[in-house]
């Protein structure tokens, strides 16, 4: 509702699509599709303040000074922020706007529950955002751009102010529910356990094991993890997990996938553990167009600052219009390289480094004359 009012206040044109995507757009000189400028401002429940925020409010920051300067475009220039980028309530991550370029099912994504039980439908009309504007690749982007703080470690490393992003690593998340038999931790002999946790264990130390195999852009995390019945004298009966695998390759991606689940399937059936398997994500690596990352590595240098080309670690809306229209991400340093944390910080004036950056990639691909 915040954004919404800052968008209203800049005389935007505040549109509310069935999954509560919300698009803010200034005219252009000629009814032609919008340059977005995206990102989302939901955030993981531990997470800092700038991953998705930065990005949606440089936008507003961006048409705000277009404003100000008179500069007309040709094209429309829309800001939007996207339900549930980050998927960890609702999975997959990067739903709506998944949805909003016709990657997922609006029906689908709406019947979505959390891991608290709400659905998405459910949770989008108590808080006023089940709006009536149509989705599903209805909305033709004339290009998609994304300013987001790194979430890593290279930039500052490196000592590079700008990051031109060349494209998203895919992305497998898969929820295990590992089922075993409640008994005795004490009477119990070793040899007659079905053992959940141990299994749950064993996998967790696999795919770290598998990522130092295979080495390279190979990242693998256990991020979530519950045991039934929870206590220290019962064996646990019941696990449900999580798997967070990802590979800027998608062949050796799927190698890491055939491995793990060969691995759960054999250290499970050697404990007599039931397993069920949920895919929650899978996203494919993405690149991004050459021209736009060109045009990002050239206006850094313009602008004077340090620019690297570099991959995306962590998944974005942008990956979701890659396929669809001439889509580009601007990175700036994080500091320590820490995200998805409180701690997250990135200093004010890299921030505005981004923005202008920003600023003039829209400029020149929403045509000013
Ligand atoms: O998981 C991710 O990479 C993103 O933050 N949704
Ligand atoms: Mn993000
Ligand atoms: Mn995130």
């Amino acid at each position: 509702d915040l954004v919404v009012s800052w968008m209203r206040e800049l005389g935007l044109t505040v549109t509310v699509d069935r999954i509560g995507n919300v698009l803010g757009a200034r005219a252009g000189a000629a009814a032609l599709p919008p340059v977005i400028i995206g990102s989302h401002i939901d955030t993981v429940r531990t997470g800092g303040k700038y991953d998705g925020n930065y990005g949606v409010l440089a936008g507003l920051e961006v048409i705000e000074r277009l404003a100000e300067a008179g500069v007309v475009t040709r094209h429309p220039v829309a800001v939007g922020f996207f339900t549930n980028e980050e998927g960890a309530r609702f999975a997959p991550d990067m739903l709506g706007s998944a949805v909003h370029q016709g990657e997922l099912a609006l029906d689908l994504a709406l019947a979505t529950a959390g891991i608290d039980g709400p659905t998405v439908g459910a949770e989008l009309t108590r808080i006023g955002y089940a709006g009536e504007t149509p989705v599903g690749g209805a909305v033709r982007a004339a290009a998609f751009l994304e300013l987001h703080v790194e979430q890593g470690p290279v930039l500052e490393r490196e000592g590079q102010e700008i990051g031109a992003v060349t494209g998203v690593q895919g992305i497998s998340w898969t929820e295990l529910t590992l089922h075993g038999v409640s008994n005795h931790a004490g009477t119990t002999p070793m040899s007659m356990r079905t053992d959940a946790g141990y299994v749950a264990a064993e996998i967790s130390c696999f795919v770290r094991r598998l990522t130092r195999e295979l080495g390279g852009a190979q990242v693998a995390t256990v991020g979530h993890q519950v045991f039934a019945p929870n206590l220290v004298n019962v064996i646990p009966n019941r696990v449900v997990m999580t798997l967070d695998l990802r590979n800027t390759d998608e062949q050796i991606l799927q190698q890491a996938e055939r491995q793990t689940f060969a691995f759960v399937e054999q250290i499970a059936a050697s404990e007599g553990v039931r397993v069920e398997q949920r895919t929650l994500a899978r996203f494919a690596p993405v690149a991004f167009s050459p021209e736009m990352v060109a045009r990002v590595e050239a206006a850094a240098r313009a602008q004077g600052r340090s620019v690297r080309r570099m991959p995306s670690g962590a998944g974005h809306d942008a990956q979701m219009f890659a396929p669809h229209c001439p889509t580009g991400m601007i990175f700036v340093p994080s500091a320590g390289g820490i995200s998805h944390n409180v701690r997250e910080y990135t200093a004010p004036a890299q921030l505005v480094a981004g923005a202008n950056v920003l600023l003039e990639v829209v400029q020149q691909v929403a045509r000013v004359d």
